[in-house]
């Protein structure tokens, strides 16, 4: 069946496009929300033809940006089994926010259409999501449209976290099957996490309060709801910053980008020595733990260190349960601290894999392991298991009494029963920070161990994470993982330059796929090492490379020998 050309037409009259550049990024479309709505109406077109390659599946799509500041918003697009949009089709997204007329718009789809092998006259399911942005709702209605004008059926869910938009896509698309993922609905998202949690702590004492940052965003009233299915003595949380009314506070001063990037507590907070606390993002796809230790000094436990804690733990269940044959790996992107991957290779002997920035690289890494945990150090993972560990842990006999089970039998049993527990806990769709701090938080009682212990297993190298405004970040182009640049051209070697004059020194520079800025990170053996380097390769970018904007005072200048002025 043709596309119908007048239709794209009309619709695209009410969704004219700007004059802006747009890019499929890290995480999707994402800049400011004033002028998203003719994207956000061509990512409905997409996603119908999205879901008619998938024979009528369900494709999500979730209006979110995410970690960004309130006026900004963005839409990534779900796959049939709740990953990221395929990386061959990101392509398509960009040219099609980028049709300038309804013409091109077609010729484009039509192209789309006879590269793919789609069959436009199937049927087409999108469902959408959105967090508590208010500009969420115009984008809901661009996006309704772009669906309808090529035929499809949209449903709307409303407000809800990313995750939870990922676990419903996976469940409406298995339903009724072998592989049936879950309930597709709010209450059988809480269902399956409290479920899966208490089967894991029970009859454990339970730890002190957990106090909560929600950003002031959608996961707040989410994680409240989800903790009315938690019995209290198994969990107590505390939720901070839900203050959801007032759109301008949303990832102000709070939330897991902050504390992460600034290494410090968020507002809202009067923080203790003892107290338990984590912060989630805007969207409740990235957690990141924190406490302060006796002396008062704010301590983080982030990305790096729950991947660590998950695979020690993991493993070791693993090998009480005697189930042989499970291959876990760990998967890290260049900004893992160095000392977490020295942790995971050399202490834990578990292999480590790198890929670029973003949970969609990682992601597809960790399927390669039977037990694959992908964690950026900004929060974002989760832990995949593959069929074979699923049905390895289904199919390992429990002791039962009578069988031995007075002294080997007990921990083989607990053991077999975590591990079955846990593929349910976590989050198989995405990074979900609800799932992780679940996750956490039954390791933690599990193995009766507080903030402080957990955080002695290897100690972070000092770092600094810092950000740079450009006339242009595609300029900058990241390879290797990341973690060097082809171009601008000369400016790795003069990165290099510096880097070696650090000890312990690492430092790179890649575009942000989310903000319109240019990242830099930096280790050092000590902090004010880890800060000068990062204000060297900062003032680098800065002075020679486009910056724009009022020169921050801490950028440092060097001259062409590379030398400090
Ligand atoms: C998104 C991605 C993450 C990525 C982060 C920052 O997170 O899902 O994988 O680490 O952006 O990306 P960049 O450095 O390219 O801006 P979120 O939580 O904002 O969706």
């Amino acid at each position: 069946m043709p596309i119908d050309v007048r239709l794209i037409k009309e619709a695209f009259a009410k969704h004219p496009k700007l004059d802006v550049k747009y890019t499929y990024g890290t995480a999707g479309f994402r800049t400011k929300a004033n002028v998203l709505d003719s994207v956000i109406f061509t990512v409905g077109l997409l996603a119908v033809l999205r879901s008619q390659k998938h024979d009528g599946k369900y494709i999500g799509a979730m209006i979110t940006a995410s970690h960004n500041p309130a006026e900004d918003n963005g839409v990534k697009l779900v796959e049939p089994r709740g990953e990221m949009l395929a990386q061959s089709w990101e392509g398509y997204a960009t040219e099609l926010a980028n049709a300038a007329t309804a013409e091109e718009l077609a010729r484009i789809l039509e192209d789309v259409v006879a590269k793919e092998g789609i069959d436009t006259s199937k049927n087409a399911n999108v469902i959408v999501g959105r967090d508590t942005r208010p500009s969420g709702e115009a984008l809901v209605v661009a996006l309704t449209d772009g669906v309808k004008a090529l035929g499809g059926n949209i449903e709307d869910y409303g407000l809800m976290t990313t995750p939870q938009l990922h676990y419903l896509n996976r469940c409406l698309n298995t339903r009724g099957q072998p592989d049936a993922y879950g309930e597709p609905s709010e209450e059988g998202y809480y269902k399956k996490l409290s479920d899966a949690f208490t089967r894991i702590v029970i009859g454990k004492s339970n730890q002190s309060i957990l106090y909560i940052d929600g950003a002031n965003g959608i996961g707040a009233p989410t994680l409240q709801k989800l903790a009315k299915y938690i019995p209290k003595e198994s969990l107590s949380l505390e939720v901070v910053n839900d203050n959801v009314g007032d759109p301008k506070k949303l990832n102000l001063q709070a939330g897991a980008d902050y504390v992460k990037v600034g290494q410090k507590k968020p507002e809202g907070f009067d923080l203790k020595p003892g107290m338990r606390c984590a912060s989630l993002d805007g969207d409740a796809d990235r957690i990141v733990f924190w406490y302060a230790d006796k002396s008062g000094t704010f301590k983080l436990l982030d990305g790096d260190k729950i991947a660590t804690l998950a695979a020690e733990f993991i493993m070791r269940l693993v090998r009480s349960a005697e189930i042989p044959d499970i291959r876990v790996g760990v998967v890290q992107t260049a900004y893992a601290n160095g000392a977490s991957t020295a942790y995971v290779k050399n202490t834990l002997n578990i292999p480590v894999t790198f890929t670029p920035t973003g949970v969609k690289h990682l992601h597809h890494a960790a399927e390669e392991f039977d037990v694959g945990v992908y964690f950026e150090a900004n929060g974002h993972g989760t832990v995949l298991f593959s069929d074979k560990a699923i049905k390895a842990f289904h199919s390992a006999k429990i002791p039962t009494p009578g069988m031995d089970l007075a002294l080997k039998g007990a921990p083989e049993k607990k053991a077999i029963e975590t591990l079955r527990a846990l593929t349910d806990l976590i989050n198989q769709t995405v990074g979900d920070a609800l799932s992780d701090m679940l996750m956490v938080e039954a390791i933690l009682v599990s193995e009766n161990q507080s903030f402080e212990e957990w955080d002695k297993a290897y100690t972070d190298l000092p770092s600094r994470l810092e950000k740079v405004k450009v006339s242009n970040r595609h300029d900058f182009v990241a390879i290797k993982a990341d973690t060097e640049l082809s171009k601008p051209d000369g400016l790795q070697a003069k990165i290099s330059q510096q880097v070696a004059k650090f000890k312990h020194g690492r430092s790179f520079v890649r575009p942000s796929g989310t903000e319109d800025v240019v990242r830099i990170y930096a280790e050092a053996d000590t902090q004010e090492n880890a800060d000068l380097l990062a204000n060297i390769i900062c003032g680098l970018v800065y002075d020679y490379h486009g910056g724009v904007g009022e020169r921050p005072a801490a950028f440092r200048k060097v001259n062409a020998e590379g030398n400090l002025v």
